[in-house]
C-alpha cells in the first residue's frame, strides 16, 4: 500500500530547537508523532504550533519514549526517527518502500556528511556490535538502526523489553529471531541542528549506552 499513511514517532528529550525544521521536513502523507519525555524546553509546545500530534511519556528513556509512540499510533506503517535534525526525513520513503518490496523492517544505515562530529567511541561501539548482530544473529547491518520502518502491529508483536538506550538493539536481536528480512538502506546523516547531544557526545551518555548496549547483546 504505497499511499497509506506513515506515523513517524520522534522520540525527544528538550529538542525544541531541532523539532521545527524536522517537521517542516516530513514527506506529504507522513505524520508527525513527538514524545515528549520530561522535556523542560518547551518541546511539546513546539512540536504541537508545528502541527505534530504530542504523546507525554514521563518514564524516562529513549527505548520508554519509542514504545509509547508506536503504542499511541493508529497507522498499519509506522517510522521511528531521531528529532535532533540529524537525519531527514527525506529518507523515510525510501524505507517504507522496502516494506512494500517485501522486507519486514528497512532501517537506515548512517552515512556522514563531510565534517560531522561522529565521536570515534561512538563509532566503534557500533562497528562492535553490528560485527556481532552479523555473526551471532546473522542480520546483515552496519548500523543499529538509528531510523527504521515496520508494520506496527508486528514490531509491538517482537515484544521489545528495553526502555533505555538498548531498545533498537534488542529489537534486532528479537527482528533476526523471529526470522524477519531486516533490510539497511544508506541515510544521510548531519550534524544536529541546536540543543544538546544526551548520548554519544557526553561521556556519561556514552557509557549509558555502552551498558544498554551490552545487556541486549551479551
Ligand atoms: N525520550 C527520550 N529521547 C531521548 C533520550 N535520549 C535521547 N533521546 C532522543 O533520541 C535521539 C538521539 O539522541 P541524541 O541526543 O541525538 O544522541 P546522539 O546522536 O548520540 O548525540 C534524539 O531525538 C533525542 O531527543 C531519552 O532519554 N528520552
Ligand atoms: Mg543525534
Amino acid at each position: 500500500m504505497p499511499d497509506c499513511p506513515v506515523t513517524v514517532v520522534l522520540p525527544c528529550l528538550n529538542e525544541a530547537e531541532s523539532l521545527p525544521g524536522v517537521l517542516a521536513g516530513m514527506p506529504p502523507g507522513y505524520r508527525a508523532l513527538v514524545v515528549d519525555n520530561n522535556s523542560t524546553d518547551g518541546t511539546a509546545e513546539v512540536a504541537r504550533r508545528h502541527g505534530a500530534e504530542v504523546v507525554t511519556e514521563t518514564r524516562p528513556g529513549y527505548g520508554a519514549a519509542v514504545h509509547a509512540g508506536v503504542v499511541a499510533t493508529t497507522t498499519d506503517v509506522v517510522a521511528v526517527l531521531d528529532a535532533d535534525g540529524s537525519l531527514a526525513p527525506a529518507d523515510l520513503p525510501g524505507l517504507v518502500a522496502e516494506l512494500d518490496r517485501g522486507a519486514d523492517m528497512a532501517i537506515g544505515r548512517r552515512r556522514p556528511a563531510r565534517g560531522v562530529r561522529w565521536p570515534w567511541h561512538a563509532r566503534l561501539g557500533t562497528a562492535a556490535v553490528c560485527w556481532r548482530l552479523r555473526r551471532r544473529h546473522g542480520l546483515p547491518v552496519h548500523d543499529i538502526a538509528p531510523m527504521r520502518v515496520a508494520r506496527r502491529d508486528a514490531l509491538l508483536a517482537l515484544a521489545v523489553t528495553d526502555r533505555r538506550s538498548g531498545y533498537p538493539l534488542e529489537l534486532l536481536v528479537r527482528a533476526a529471531a523471529a526470522g524477519w528480512r531486516v533490510v539497511e538502506c544508506d541515510v544521510d546523516y548531519g550534524p544536529r541542528t541546536g540543543g544538546k547531544s544526551k548520548v554519544s557526545g557526553s561521556v556519561r551518555g556514552s557509557l549509558t549506552a555502552a551498558l544498554d548496549f551490552w545487556r541486549v547483546i551479551s
